[in-house]
């Protein structure tokens, strides 16, 4: 019997897209220049089989989940970011902030469970310092002792560090002495300073994103990247983008996924511009998997996506689907986002991905296949 043909070399009449296909089916590490031309040109079918390719070269064909729930401990905000639909100020009816003993009561939920993973993150406390940061982590792992902390944006880092007046590497350190295992990729939204200054004026630059990542990085703290998308960035500030968080990969392999978030438009100051369809979800994630060669794993967040566009986005490239979440994250709900009690049981992270024509694995913190769901 013949067999079946999965490849077939597109028919492309456009010389510069037809040298960026080679390059990408050749396993080339494509330019910015390239990047935005795929933006720009690509049609869906195209990018999808780009990807496709990228991502089998890479990940094969594992779709990767992890069993995992969230603390977000206050939504109280420094910071003024015109896309947050979280954010509260004090005495707001809908604020809450938590203190150790709420934290405790959290991780006993989880006690007799088979969680691997809690992803700790909320507001920038106004009075939170860095050793609260670091009671927190302890708090968590008094009673889960296994647990992989993955804990703080940067810009929560940012923020307590300085406060204490220690350098970058050496608050990272203390972090760690208190049970710190890695570092989620919030609050990197798009770097270029003009896009910032409009979305999110008042808080840490991407210069400071990136130094605080280097420093996790050499101090062996994995982390994660993200990129806010779909608002007033253009294609160039979103290759920009990732092109700096490519160097810095280059440079010290501490990323583990690149995660791009769609900008969800419901109750906040930036809700006017609307949001972004799914095809131009689709051809995000095509890109971002083809441009970022050299981070490992591209994660569809299915609490920001919804669950029938993260089944999609895996024929683009997404390779993990994020968590079980158990209704323990509102930062999604709150703008808007389809699941508004996000909760995933194994079946159904399983059924999705088996559903997308992929293998279902569970997967640690850092990437470690745990199970295959054959
Ligand atoms: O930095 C906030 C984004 C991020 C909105 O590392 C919004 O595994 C869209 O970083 N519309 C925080 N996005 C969440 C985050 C994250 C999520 C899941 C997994 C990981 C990981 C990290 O959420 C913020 C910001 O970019 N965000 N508001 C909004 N209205």
């Amino acid at each position: 019997m013949e067999p079946i043909v999965k490849t077939i070399a597109p028919n492309i009449n456009d010389d510069f897209l037809k040298h960026i296909t080679s390059k990408v089916m050749d396993g080339q590490r494509i330019q910015p220049n390239e990047a935005v031309y795929l933006y720009e040109k690509a049609d869906l079918a195209l990018l999808s089989q780009l990807a496709n390719i990228t991502s089998g070269r890479i990940n094969g064909d594992y779709v990767l989940f992890n069993k995992n729930f969230h603390i977000e401990p206050t939504n109280l905000c420094v910071f003024n970011c015109k896309f947050c639909s979280y954010h509260k100020g004090a005495g707001d009816p809908e604020s809450w902030v938590y203190n150790l003993d709420d934290i405790k009561k959290i991780a006993l939920n989880y006690q007799n469970s088979d969680v691997t993973e809690v992803h700790i993150v909320g507001g920038v406390h106004p009075k939170w310092d860095l050793d609260y940061y670091g009671k927190m982590i302890k708090t968590v792992k008094e009673i889960l002792p296994n647990i992989h902390v993955k804990a703080f944006s940067a810009i929560e880092l940012d923020y307590v560090i300085r406060k204490s007046k220690l350098s970058y590497a050496e608050g990272l350190r203390k972090l760690k002495e208190y049970g710190l295992d890695s570092i989620p990729g919030g609050g990197a939204e798009i770097f270029d300073p003009a896009v910032r200054a409009k979305i999110c004026p008042d808080k840490a630059s991407g210069e400071t994103w990136l130094a605080i990542h280097k420093a996790a990085h050499q101090n062996g703290i994995q982390s994660n990247a993200t990129m806010l998308y779909g608002h007033i960035e253009s294609y160039k500030h979103r290759v920009q983008h990732m092109e700096a968080i490519r160097n810095l990969q280059d440079e010290t392999h501490g990323f583990n996924c690149f995660i791009p978030l769609k900008f969800r438009s419901a109750n906040n100051p930036m809700g006017y511009l609307g949001e972004v369809n799914l095809t131009e979800d689709l051809r995000n994630f095509a890109v971002s998997r083809i441009f970022m060669d050299n981070i490992k794993h591209l994660k569809a967040y299915w609490p920001m996506l919804g669950i029938q566009n993260t089944r999609l986005a895996i024929h683009f490239g997404a390779d993990d689907i994020d968590g079980t979440i158990d209704d323990t994250t509102k930062i999604y709900s709150m703008a808007g986002a389809e699941e508004q009690k996000p909760v995933m049981t194994v079946n159904r992270l399983t059924q999705l991905v088996r559903e997308a024509g992929k293998i279902p694995a569970e997967r640690d913190s850092l990437y470690n296949i745990i199970k295959v769901y054959s």
